[in-house]
């Protein structure tokens, strides 16, 4: 596919349509005075990251932010969903590094200055690792530090700011990096899992608090979404998926929402959770002003495993992207729907992530993304025609970057980065959607 069949005409006035990256895929941590993250410490272990990559160098974005930031008005979008690091500004969590500080106050006057809306997140993964060292997200203090670090945000760029959210993916935050371990730092552990996945919601509610007591506005939250499909009609995969669906899809959205957590997931994560969790819950739920969903696939669920919550996921049938994900837009169609209906209401609903990792067969052709960033369009316009308020749509990712524990060996971006020269070049998903928002 080498056209977008929809384009800016076929959304509603003013629905936003964006880019996104993160400070740590980016930046590269090495330059500018930022501290060491537990993502550095989790790199060092064998193994865990695709041959020992770090964030060190990345896209060199640190240096070619104005490159960048001209390549997203090129494309003809509206905003850029960006994070700050916490471990720039504060390396050792606690002391501020003014040099950090000054670049993101340069990066959002360069948004501004290009008519860019600057979309912020706080948190996007790269943990002090002074404050990975007390304890992490298994600790209460660690909520109570973002809650500090949101401040200091919030008063340095709090004015400029189009939206902020504290928080990119906290299923991710808690449980990927506790129980499954597969992001920093590494834990496999229920225990874990039960005090990250409590005391990362209630950094979410103690962050837009903090923010709000500096007078930013337009707050939300960004959360990831998978569609769970049991592998089979049989109870024991239904009830899997139901599990995988409040672990994954809901619980933090019943939380900051509801002020409550999904029973089906409280059967076994209540025992882990620490102790007066309940007094927590009306600082979670406290008001927001907007609602992001990061969605990328669908999951299979089967009964798997000797413990709670006992689910493993099966290999599915559709085609997959280069992650190995199945790609299956009417996920999201379902997905938005029941968030506005179980969850948010009339809050504005956003896609704050999708896209896909490819590898192209001539540098620079990705017919394939073309293809997803379309399927996933159209599912928005349908939900769009459905009533619910959906405000606009974040393509993940602007660049090439730091896949995480994959390294530099998935590539998400609509422009290819050589990461050896940091060549940028514009891929066809680029042009295709240059053409689409300009229609
Ligand atoms: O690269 C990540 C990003 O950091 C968070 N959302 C999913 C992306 C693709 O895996």
């Amino acid at each position: 596919m080498d056209e977008l069949t929809l384009g800016r005409a076929d959304f509603p006035d003013g629905f936003v349509f964006a880019a996104a990256t993160s400070a740590y895929q980016i930046e590269g941590h090495a330059f500018g005075g930022a501290g060491r993250t537990h993502w550095d410490a989790f790199a060092e272990m064998p193994g865990r990251v695709h041959e020992g990559h770090t964030g060190a160098v990345a896209c060199d974005h640190f240096h070619r932010w104005p490159e960048d930031l001209d390549l997203v008005r090129q494309a003809g979008l509206d905003g850029y969903r960006f994070s700050t690091s916490w471990a720039r500004v504060m390396p050792d969590g606690v002391h501020v590094n003014p040099e950090g500080l000054d670049f993101y106050d340069r990066l959002v006057d360069g948004m501004l200055d290009r008519g860019l809306k600057p979309m912020a997140t706080l948190y996007h993964w790269e943990l002090p690792e002074a404050l990975s060292r007390r304890g992490g997200w298994t600790v209460r203090e660690i909520p109570e530090r973002l809650a500090d670090f949101a401040s200091i945000i919030g008063r340095r760029l709090g004015d400029r700011l189009w939206s902020t959210a504290p928080i990119n993916e906290p299923w991710c935050v808690a449980w990927l990096s506790h129980y499954e371990g597969h992001h920093a730092p590494g834990l496999q552990s229920l225990d874990a899992a039960g005090k990250a996945m409590h005391h990362v919601a209630l950094s979410h509610g103690l962050s837009v608090a903090a923010l709000r007591a500096e007078n930013v506005g337009n707050l939300g939250a960004v959360c990831n979404m998978e569609y769970p499909h049991p592998l089979t009609d049989s109870e024991q995969d239904r009830q899997a998926a139901r599990i995988y669906d409040g672990i994954y899809n809901r619980w933090f959205a019943a939380a900051m929402t509801k002020g409550q957590y999904p029973e089906e997931v409280m059967a076994g994560l209540e025992p882990y959770l620490p102790a007066g969790w309940r007094d927590d819950m009306a600082t979670i739920a406290q008001p927001i002003d907007w609602f992001g969903i990061n969605y990328y696939t669908c999951k299979r669920l089967t009964r798997g495993g000797d413990v709670w919550p006992r689910i493993v996921d099966a290999p599915g049938p559709l085609p997959k992207t280069d992650m190995g994900w199945e790609i299956y837009p009417e996920g999201l169609e379902k997905l938005l729907r029941r968030t506005a209906t179980e969850y948010t209401g009339d809050l504005p609903l956003y896609i704050t992530e999708n896209g896909m990792a490819n590898r192209d067969a001539v540098l620079g052709q990705d017919p394939e993304r073309i293809a997803y960033l379309d399927g996933h369009l159209h599912a928005v316009r349908r939900v769009i025609e459905g009533g619910v308020p959906m405000k606009g749509y974040t393509f993940w990712s602007l660049l090439d970057n730091y896949e995480w524990a994959f390294g530099y060996d998935k590539r998400f971006g609509l422009v290819h980065v050589d990461f050896e020269t940091q060549l940028r070049t514009p891929r066809a998903s680029f042009h295709a959607l240059v053409r689409a928002l300009a229609a």
